[in-house]
């Protein structure tokens, strides 16, 4: 399986390349980066990264049992191309409408900032960041309808901390022209400007940036131009910002490309930076620009450790995310830096975020690895769209000076005749901007009430959902009244849209831990093709694709999972190979309509040469023989995820349920391992009521009516059975009323 397309190469190649390596261990990794310190990008944690090689450094790679493949075999023939290109405009110039057809240094940057002040002096200005080491002033724009000072909410976008990511240059460069110049034409960002005040930085890193332009052999420089004193040059301005500075995935070589410099902000361009928020204090998200890899990152990038704020960060990163996707199609990736990319201290994503309190997070724009840093100009364009659509989502957003998040999931079942407990954050962006706070919640469909969400910490509110008989639905919203008398919902548009959760009551019929050995288990069935990984029952030994516990809580410690790792090794290590493995049930209950089978799960297919081709199936049956898909599982994630599945409509009610796992390896060169653990079939549904004569759930009026046109004859009115619809039954349905 692993035949990650291993490139023979039976000529050394004369040429830098990038190559693109899969990782499968930390050895991997360590091997990798003794081998080239310019990683360009990394895939999905210890899946695939990129590297620059220098022709040696590819021997050497080739002599290790690292498989690769190449992105692209001769750099410097883009840069060249690239090079010549840029040299030799079009005839007659370039057209200003035509700014964004290729990239620009830093002289035609400032110019057009300052065009774009001179075509709307009332809604731009610019401004001086602060100098860089080598004295260039580091320039930003401001555009707002409001008055300077300002107190409503501010966001900044910045672009190109590393200097050879020419595509975050232009980005950033296209968010200020358009929100410049169609502030007039285009409604959305005309009233946008009226309630928030936008600053965009498109070169951080002005030094880097002109070394980049000045040689095409200086194209790929990364970091600042700091002369270090030992011959090296350059400190990494995302390694030099002040919150954990010095942590994990930042340099202490000065010649590395990830050097943190000598002490937090000991470098001119981040300490410029550092004083644009303190100067602002009023700037409440932040977005910082990079290339490559199409990504949405928020905090942590220092830490795998979730941050407080990760539900409101994840919920907007998933809406820049689908802005993104509306606009031009192009996929992004959305979540933390340390679990979406690697580890990284010193960066800017966690000071602002972590020393500032900005909602924030770190873009990389496009592309994923075809050519990397040196984008074709006819992308431009397209990566200027999409990340404006992603910076109009964000600026909306806060220029509604409030936001309301919930927990992700937010709760759609309920306990019976109890109230739950909800929390619900709701983050002010502007001091004093939440006047009221309100769970509006309605019964059964009746009419809307208003109750208070009590503060408990923080932006952290407690919602009470009111207590409902079984079978009650209660429909509910938040709403956040603003000092300005305006209110905001969640979800946005209630009450048209709102959140509805049931009362059910939940009977556990059958529950299985994988602890202690159970006959009716089958690990592994006749007809199962896998030659490695099959199913067992035990206490697993992670590897990056395989848990290191089982699901249940406390001290259980089995679980049933495809093929046992060693300890400290690789993912490849007994992963399902070649075919497929069956984890089968015995008779877990017999079907009622209110049947659901629940499981915890585990599954990665993401790693390895050929990701994300295989598939987890989960399959069930009423008599053993015919099996229906209940699931088909193809995302990856390294963790326990609890699955919950309807039953209803896949078995026959009276059938015996039974369940099986099916894991299986298509692709070649992919890992895939899965686990299940704690097994459930629950039955939920609320228990038959007397008097409920027309099956709604309910005893009430309706039943009342049909009970009492049927006085004195018969017909289900007859709660007693005595054969007559008389006061015995009245008296029956009033007492369950
Ligand atoms: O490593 C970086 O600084 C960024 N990737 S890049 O390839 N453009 O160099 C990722 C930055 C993630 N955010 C922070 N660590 N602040
Ligand atoms: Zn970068």
């Amino acid at each position: 399986m692993h035949s990650f397309l291993l490139v023979a190469i039976a000529l050394a190649t004369p040429f830098d390349s990038v190559v693109r390596v899969r990782l499968d261990s930390v050895r991997d990794v360590r091997i990798m980066a003794s081998l080239s310190d310019d990683m360009w990008s990394h895939g999905i944690y210890a899946g695939n990264a990129e590297y620059l090689v220098t022709p040696d450094q590819r021997r050497a790679l080739d002599a290790t049992k690292l498989e690769y493949c190449v992105m692209i075999d001769d750099v410097q023939a883009l840069v060249e191309a690239e090079g010549t290109r840029l040299a030799n405009p079009p005839e007659g110039g370039i057209a200003d409408t035509e700014w964004f057809s290729d990239f620009k240094n830093l002289a035609a940057i400032n110019a057009h900032l300052d065009a774009l002040v001179a075509s709307r002096p009332d809604i731009a200005s610019t401004f001086i960041v602060g100098q860089s080491l080598e004295g260039r002033p580091i320039r930003g724009i401001r555009v707002s309808a409001l008055p300077a000072g300002t107190t409503a909410p501010a966001v900044l976008f910045n672009a190109t901390q590393h200097a050879r990511e020419w595509g975050a240059a232009m980005t950033g460069m296209y968010l200020a022209d358009r929100l410049v110049e169609t502030a007039a034409t285009d409604p959305r960002v005309q009233a946008l400007l009226s309630k928030v005040e936008i600053f965009v930085i498109p070169v951080v890193n002005v030094d880097g940036y002109s070394f980049t332009w000045a040689d095409t052999a200086n194209r790929l420089w990364r970091k600042n131009r700091r002369d270090n004193g030992d011959g090296s040059f350059g400190v990494d301005p995302n390694r030099n910002w002040g919150y954990q500075w010095g942590g994990a995935g930042a340099s202490t070589n000065p010649s590395s490309e990830t050097y943190r410099g000598t002490a937090a902000f000991s470098e001119p361009e981040t300490i410029a930076m550092r004083d644009v928020f303190v100067l602002h204090p009023n700037i409440v998200a932040t977005i910082d620009f990079h290339s490559y890899s199409q990504l949405v990152l928020s905090p942590w990038a220092y830490t795998l450790e979730i941050c407080p704020d990760a539900a409101l960060l994840q919920s907007l990163g998933d809406s820049m995310k689908a802005a993104i996707a509306s606009e031009t199609g192009a996929e992004f990736v959305a979540g933390p830096v340390g679990s979406t990319l690697y580890l990284a201290s010193g960066g800017s994503v966690d000071w602002t975020y972590g020393s500032r309190g900005a909602l924030s997070w770190t873009i990389e724009v496009r592309d994923r690895g075809t050519y990397g840093f040196l984008m074709p100009p006819e992308e431009i364009l397209l990566s200027g769209r999409e990340n404006l659509a992603a910076a109009m989502t964000l600026a909306e957003a806060i220029a509604q000076t409030a936001l309301i998040s919930l927990p992700v999931p937010a709760p759609t079942g309920l306990v019976p005749d109890q109230t739950t407990l909800m929390s619900v954050t709701i983050r002010e962006l502007v001091v004093g901007a939440v006047s009221q706070r309100a769970l509006i919640s309605r019964v059964a469909g009746g009419s809307w009430s208003s109750d208070p969400l009590v503060p408990v910490s923080g932006d952290t509110h407690a919602a009470t959902i009111p207590a409902v008989h079984c079978g009650d639905a209660v429909d509910f919203y938040v709403e956040v009244t603003l000092a300005s008398g305006s209110a905001i919902r969640y979800p946005t548009d209630a009450p048209s849209t709102f959140l509805t959760a049931t009362a059910t009551s939940l009977t556990i019929v059958a529950e299985y831990n994988f602890e202690v050995a159970s006959s009716g288990w089958m690990y592994g069935v006749g007809g199962d093709t896998a030659t490695g990984g099959a199913w067992i029952r035990g206490d697993p030994i992670a590897t990056t694709a395989q848990s290191e516990d089982d699901h249940t809580p406390g001290t259980a410690t089995q679980c049933a999972f495809t093929g046992q790792g060693t300890v400290g090794g690789a993912a490849g290590n007994a992963d399902v190979d070649n075919g497929i493995t069956t984890l089968q049930s015995p008779i877990l209950g017999t079907m009622v309509t209110g049947a659901h089978l629940r499981y915890w799960f585990w599954y990665t297919n993401n790693l390895g040469g050929s990701p994300n081709l295989d598939e987890f199936v989960v399959q069930v049956s009423g008599d053993g023989i015919v099996w229906t898909t209940a699931t088909t599982v193809q995302s990856s994630a390294t963790l326990w995820r609890e699955a919950d599945i309807t039953l209803n409509g896949l078995l026959a009610v009276g059938s015996a349920i039974r369940v099986r796992f099916i894991a299986r390896d298509l692709g070649a060169g992919s890992l895939v391992e899965a686990a299940i653990d704690d097994v459930k079939i629950v039955n939920i549904g609320c228990p038959a009521v007397i008097g409920d004569i027309n099956g709604d759930g309910l005893v009430n009026g309706f039943d009342l009516t049909i009970l009492l046109s049927q006085w004195g004859g018969a017909g289900s009115g007859d709660l007693n059975g005595d054969q007559i619809v008389g006061g015995a039954d009245l008296a029956f349905l009033l007492s369950n009323w």
